[in-house]
């Protein structure tokens, strides 16, 4: 398993010096101020690349940008409207840009205008630390009276209407203003960030969009960008919806293993690979982690590894994000998935034997607090769930519990 860190560019507040003393051993990049739709430049790579190979004081950090995440799919091409055929041309030119410049994974998703969301970016747990948070009833809030979308009301049953309108009644406005800024105005890594109005009117471009039909559009994205990846020998990885259900009306289609197999089946080669991203699925029930590694994993090209805690049994409920040893994911369950895969992949003379994963988010925790990194993306917090992770993979590594598995 290669350890990797994702790091925002220059104005990320965990530098390259701290990656490089995190121990790991790739960067995980993307050029976020290229607008979506238009063409990666060999230039905007050849810049990122250097920045990640230097310290602060100029000196080699030994380190390069080994994976993309995202490439963003613009809403055009979702909804097949629009420029999205010249976006998707921009999206393949950009895929040789990369591959010229060395790098051969990329990672996106297909979520329809809302990349991941959370209602709070600060929740503070009872030791002090802070986690982000999907509260249900307050999404139902700003979805309800905020945002006050057609057809929310038939949306939501009467007790989480209810609970909703008792909250929102209770907030104020500067409440109001974050619950609504913490949803739509991109975290980090999302490539947009939107206005009401906007959301507005990107939801009523998606009227007619079903799942099904997001899905054939899936699919013919796939079907143009898949066979060229194939053959630059590149591997694009799809990053769950998170959280796993729908929202705002809208379809999500990566969110189970099912949507996951329809997906992959539709396009059979292995550049057409999937990020696993653990936090993400764990928080619906009914998803089996260990099972969807054993069962998919010779398309999983990237891993992120995390936890969340389900505040429900709900398919669409409350959650927040847990120590990576804690939380519904059993971490060392999936670990040994992965090792298992590892073996299968070597086994069989595949060249991409260790697979990437990053720690992904973290608490905010001790120096944390001072930093201002972006939300989810504290140094120590991350830190600390990477030693916890290193110390499974360790320990399921070592001769004598190889040995014993064996038995
Ligand atoms: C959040 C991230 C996501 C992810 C994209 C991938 O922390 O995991 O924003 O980067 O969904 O396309």
């Amino acid at each position: 398993m290669r350890q990797t860190w994702r790091w925002f560019g220059p104005k990320d507040q965990v530098a390259i010096d701290d990656v490089l003393q995190a121990g790991v051993e790739g960067v995980v990049s993307a050029l976020h101020h290229v607008p979506t739709g238009t063409v990666w430049q060999p230039d905007e790579i050849a810049k990122r690349q250097r920045e990640i190979a230097v310290m602060r004081g100029g000196s080699p950090s030994g380190l390069s940008w080994e994976i993309v995440e995202s490439l963003p799919v613009s809403e055009d091409i979702k909804r097949q409207s629009g420029d999205w055929r010249s976006h998707l041309d921009a999206w393949k030119q950009s895929l040789r840009h990369l591959k010229t410049a060395g790098i051969e994974t990329v990672c996106y998703n297909f979520m329809p205008v809302l990349d991941w969301t959370r209602t709070d970016l600060a929740y503070r747990l009872p030791n002090g630390a802070k986690c982000m948070r999907f509260d249900f009833f307050d999404f139902a809030a700003f979805d309800l009276f905020i945002l006050e979308r057609p057809g929310s009301r038939e949306d939501f049953p009467d007790n989480v209407v209810a609970e909703a309108e008792r909250r929102y009644a209770k907030m104020s406005d500067d409440a109001r203003s974050a619950l609504r800024d913490n949803i739509v105005c991109g975290l980090p890594g999302a490539a947009e960030s939107f206005s009401m109005a906007d959301v507005r009117d990107h939801l009523a471009r998606y009227a007619a969009i079903d799942e099904d039909r997001l899905r054939d559009h899936m699919i013919d994205f796939l079907a143009e960008v898949t066979p060229l990846a194939d053959e630059l020998d590149m591997r694009l990885c799809c990053h769950p919806d998170d959280p796993p259900f729908p929202l705002l009306g809208l379809p999500r289609i990566m969110s189970t293993e099912e949507h996951y197999r329809k997906v992959m089946n539709a396009v059979e080669l292995r550049a057409n690979g999937i990020t696993l991203c653990t936090g993400s699925l764990d928080a619906r029930p009914g998803n089996d982690l260990p099972g969807m590694i054993e069962r998919l994993g010779e398309r999983i090209h990237f891993l992120h590894l995390r936890n969340t805690r389900r505040e429900s049994g709900d398919i669409r409920g409350s959650f927040h994000e847990a120590e990576h040893l804690g939380g519904e994911t059993d971490m060392v369950a999936v670990i040994a998935a992965v090792l298992r895969e590892e073996k299968r992949r070597k086994y069989i003379g595949r060249a991409d034997i260790s697979i990437p994963f990053r720690p992904d988010h973290g608490h905010e925790i001790l120096d944390d607090h001072m930093r201002g990194a972006q939300p989810g993306y504290p140094a120590i917090g991350r830190l600390k769930g990477l030693a916890e992770l290193r110390g499974i993979i360790a320990a399921l590594n070592h001769p004598a519990e190889v040995e014993e598995a064996k038995q």
